[in-house]
């Protein structure tokens, strides 16, 4: 058996599948679709509840109202406002805000017209909703960045599988970061500085994930990585790290320029009356191409997705993610964080994870 073989086998007992298809081009697992025509009505109608109630305030205090409100009329949809409600906790960020102010300080970024990124940079995020950060990552670190996630795949792909996608969880502050190999895909200065520029310096780190989809599979509904729509300036940012360079075959993300600035979620959307769906093309998406070892970074309000894999190669890409200092983390970051990397991490990165010793009792 080659090499590659036991790679590719490695990567389809990880995804949960036994053998390629023959037929690469036909979208099979769209993971986040929902087919059937009541459920897909329930959750519209939850998602449209949610933006009108999200933007129908100007702050979180107005906002706390709005769904106590909502959460006192008959008619109000079964855990919708307790699930609103977690977002406007108090408390939600760990260090005080001192500390990300420091680290914003340390990587240069406290001027909003700091220089490392261009303007017309600032302006794609602003506008279209996303920018191609360019190639930060050398030849050297992507080779071993690939061997990482190849050895790592089987050993720590989740226990909900998502057919034909290889993934792995909290990879940058999880045991296969022991030695600072990743490090950059939460801390490069130009990544941090669209995130900043996006979310202001109050921001922190909220989740990443190794996500690659295997030959045959990868179509995903259209999404966005929030739960309801935002109008105006974001909550959540999100990157994609091009391990391989992302093609029109492999599998590149499908985004719909502009979609960030409609205040509206393609869950809650409708199509000739119908809601929205998600697997179908959207008018206007575009193919996120580029080299290996590009970063792309989004408003995570933008509509996106991923697409199918129709080449016999792997697409390796890791998701770096974002939000406010005051919202929750998809990640329970103390829980999840190993020992040798929190000890490794210095104050700029401890304050980008919202992290301090006194968070972590394990160890
Ligand atoms: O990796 C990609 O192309 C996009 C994946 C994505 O949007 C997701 O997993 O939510």
């Amino acid at each position: 058996m080659t090499e590659t073989q036991n790679v590719m086998d490695q990567y389809l007992k990880a995804a949960g599948i036994t053998e390629l298809p023959e037929d690469l081009t036909e979208p099979r697992a769209a993971a986040n679709v929902t087919h059937e025509p009541r459920a897909r009505r329930n959750s519209y109608e939850r998602c449209v509840t949610a933006t009108r109630l999200w933007n129908s305030a100007n702050n979180d205090e107005q906002r706390l109202h709005v769904i106590r409100d909502y959460a006192s009329s008959d008619s109000s949809i079964p855990g919708l406002a307790e699930l609103m409600q977690s977002f406007l906790l108090p408390g939600l960020h760990r260090l005080p805000p001192s500390e990300i102010e420091y680290a914003i300080d340390e990587l240069g970024l406290t001027a909003p017209d700091n220089t490392v990124l261009l303007k017309a940079e600032r302006q794609a995020l602003d506008v279209d909703g996303y920018v191609n950060l360019g190639v930060l990552l050398d030849e050297d670190q992507l080779s071993r960045m690939r061997v990482r996630y190849d050895n790592a795949i089987e050993a720590e792909s989740p226990q909900t599988r998502y057919d034909g996608i290889g993934r792995i969880n909290d990879t940058v502050i999880c045991s296969m970061n022991h030695d600072g190999l990743l490090d950059p895909l939460f801390m490069h200065p130009r990544l941090l500085a669209a995130v900043r520029h996006l979310m202001g310096i109050h921001t922190k780190y909220i989740g990443s994930n190794y996500h690659c989809p295997l030959p045959g599979y990868g179509h995903q509904g259209i999404h966005a990585d929030y739960i309801w729509g935002v109008e105006g300036s974001p909550e959540v940012v999100n990157a994609v790290w091009m391990l391989d360079e992302f093609t029109e075959d492999n599998g590149a993300t499908r985004v719909v320029p502009g979609s960030h600035r409609w205040g509206r979620h393609p869950t809650g959307d409708l199509v000739n009356g119908e809601p929205r769906n998600a697997k179908d093309e959207v008018e206007g998406q575009v193919l996120i191409t580029g080299r290996a070892g590009s970063c792309f970074v989004y408003n995570a309000h933008l509509w996106h997705g991923g697409t199918q894999n129709r080449t016999l190669q792997l697409r390796r890409a890791q998701h770096t993610f974002f939000s406010r200092s005051n919202r929750p983390s998809s990640t329970d970051v103390p829980a999840a964080i190993d020992q040798v990397v929190f000890e490794r991490l210095g104050r700029v990165e401890r304050a980008i994870l919202d992290i301090g010793p006194e968070h972590i009792t394990r160890f």
